[in-house]
């Protein structure tokens, strides 16, 4: 059996129970797994049965939402497709014109009802169809034949996806799949669509639609880049990657890809978050809760840096490798490194397959879906995110630690509406960069979990609007960046309430006593930081370990307004590469 799955089963554990009450035995803990398992099961029961059949079975036994696709050494060149919840398309392609724009649906209970179990499939669909309603004035027996392409050549394919964009380059006829419709291809190479029962609403057809975009616009959306369309995805994203692992109303986190290890990570030496770039910015994010919630000793480095000092490693060291694509080169050589030495290697990354994913002896996927502009950004929240969640799993059974817990859970759970907000300041920060975008130089200013932004708003500075932009500790400005601040030094500054934040409005009074007129982001209706500030950009209050997830987002989009501005190339900056791979 070969399943493609997206989604999650809610059910999972309850379905599980019962295949292995009835015997069947799993190798991995994956909802996956249960969707083959329930198939094969229901297959030696029915053995009767029809490809399509059975997987109507199977996905009446399922809650949740999900988009799968069979196939089957059983049933050799068929495919069965269904969805609930989450997207799924199929694509068309022929070398000739369809001759019909549209498929009926065929209802499975009618043709038991009429047809009586005693039929296989094929008898079935040869019988006269008299009872079924007929789509657009066809009769079904017609219309699907004429569904094949017209001519000789009655060659066609199908593509299965739960986005257009997977499939433009090869079709641009697509049928959009509604819940519970069940699409089979058959060995004739036909497409049939069933559904279970018919109901009063449905059009008792599904369209062929045909696209009329370019690939790029299809993937891009409304959005002019990709980048800004992952700055915008980022309420989505950050829920698909807590989906299936943080329950918010009894506060328990697992993360399926690290619970079997976790005891030996609670008996670790120490911690060590070794990654470049944005990632290693995501590390810097979350150093503070992993020291406050595991007690142990946390390492944070560079990829780069970290081989050229030869760092000695041990057997009992944890490392964490953190990639979004998996491929990152100095990273990837670290995590060998470490490997040898007989460290345990954790990977966090977005891409499953690659070879952080491959090599790491477990990890986990930070789930944050493509990220195709260079500068990354949804993925930096979704590491931020998944590494929260690991801290939280690892101090699950601390009772001392239950009441930070339980915060931090609300927090998250509270998360994507939230960022709906500061992504509301959009028009704002358009009008903020219109004042910045000439500028040679701009300092992001900030300390505590806000530290993590500044490097980051920086780096997205650098990265795209080829500006110079520096992140700062605000507790080493007397050290030597003061010197740099003057009325004429563009300056964003973060000062949200936290326990560093009297520390921060003491370095925000040293920038004005210089003339600084910073761009502050501060909390809403925090009055007292705002009268220091040019212009203000108030975001929602989180947890303090959460809140670099919101202090971030507007500089995603001051950089991104900044380019445009410019008249950048946001979505390939010059000199840069999605995926460092090489030195
Ligand atoms: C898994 C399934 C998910 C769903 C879920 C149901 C995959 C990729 N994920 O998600 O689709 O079925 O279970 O509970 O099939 N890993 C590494 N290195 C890395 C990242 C991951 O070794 O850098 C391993 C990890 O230890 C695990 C596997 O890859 O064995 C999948 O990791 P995950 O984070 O996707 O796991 P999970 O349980 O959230
Ligand atoms: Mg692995």
């Amino acid at each position: 059996m070969w399943i493609s799955f997206a989604g999650i089963i809610t059910n999972y554990k309850d379905v599980k129970q019962f295949l292995v009450q009835k015997g069947h035995k799993f190798r991995s803990d994956t909802d996956t797994e249960i969707i083959a398992k329930l198939i094969k099961h229901i297959h030696g029961l029915h053995p009767n049965y029809s490809f399509r059949e059975l997987v109507e079975q199977v996905i009446q036994q399922l809650e949740g939402a999900f988009a799968l696709c069979f196939k089957s050494m059983h049933f050799p060149g068929e495919v069965v497709a269904t969805r609930r919840g989450s997207p799924l398309l199929v694509g068309i392609k022929t070398k000739t014109k369809l001759a019909t724009d549209h498929i009926p649906i065929l209802y499975s209970k009618d043709v038991f009802e009429f047809g009586g179990r005693a039929l296989s499939t094929r008898d079935r669909d040869h019988r006269p169809h008299g009872h079924e309603i007929p789509a657009h004035g066809l009769a079904r027996s017609q219309s699907t034949s004429e569904f094949l392409p017209q001519g000789d050549n009655k060659e066609v394919e199908y593509f299965f996806a739960s986005d257009a964009s997977a499939i433009i380059e090869h079709t641009d006829r697509v049928i959009y799949l509604l819940d519970d419709d069940v699409a089979s291809v058959e060995k004739e190479g036909v497409l049939k669509i069933h559904r279970l029962k018919r109901t009063l609403e449905d059009t008792h057809a599904r369209e062929i639609t045909t696209l009329k975009m370019e690939i790029q616009q299809i993937m891009k959306g409304n959005f002019s880049s990709f980048m800004q369309k992952e700055i915008f995805e980022q309420p989505e994203s950050v829920v698909t990657t807590m989906r299936g692992r943080i329950n918010f109303d009894s506060e328990t986190v697992v993360l399926g890809g690290i619970k079997d290890y976790i005891g030996e990570i609670r008996r670790c030496r120490r911690l060590l978050l070794i990654a470049c770039g944005t990632s290693y910015n995501s590390a810097i994010a979350t150093r503070q809760l992993l020291e406050e919630l595991t007690e142990l000793p946390v390492m944070v480095d560079l990829a780069s840096d970290f081989l050229d000092r030869n760092t000695p490693i041990f057997r009992d060291d944890v490392c964490f490798f953190i990639s979004q694509s998996g491929e990152t080169a100095d990273t990837l050589m670290a995590l060998r490194y470490c490997k040898q030495r007989g460290a345990l290697i954790v990977g966090i990354t977005n891409t499953v397959g690659s070879s952080i994913c491959r090599e790491s002896h477990c990890g986990v996927h930070i789930n944050a879906g493509p990220e195709i502009g260079v500068a990354s950004t949804k993925a930096y929240t979704s590491q931020i995110i998944s590494l929260v969640m690991f801290a939280l799993m690892v101090s699950e059974d601390r009772i001392s630690a239950q009441p930070r817990r339980s915060e931090i859970i609300q927090g998250l759970r509270n998360l994507p509406d939230q960022i709906k907000e500061v992504l509301e300041l959009d028009s704002k920060i358009q009008e903020i960069s219109k004042k910045v975008f000439e500028k040679k130089s701009l300092l992001v200013l900030g300390r505590g979990y806000n530290y993590a932004t500044c490097l980051e708003g920086a780096l997205k500075i650098k990265e795209i609007t080829y500006m110079h932009s520096e992140g700062i500790l605000a507790g080493e400005l007397k050290h030597g960046p003061l010197a740099l601040v003057d009325k004429g030094m563009p300056i964003i500054m973060i000062c949200t309430r936290d326990n560093v934040f009297v520390k921060c409005m003491n370095a925000l009074q040293q920038v004005t006593a210089r003339e600084g007129r910073p761009i502050l982001i501060c909390h809403k209706n925090d009055q007292e930081p705002q009268k220091y500030g040019s212009s203000v950009l108030e975001v929602p209050k989180t947890v303090d370990c959460l809140q670099g997830i919101l202090t971030v987002i507007p500089l995603q989009l001051v950089s991104y307004h900044v380019a445009v501005l410019k008249g950048c190339n946001v979505d390939c900056p010059r000199n840069l590469a999605k995926s460092v791979t090489v030195e």
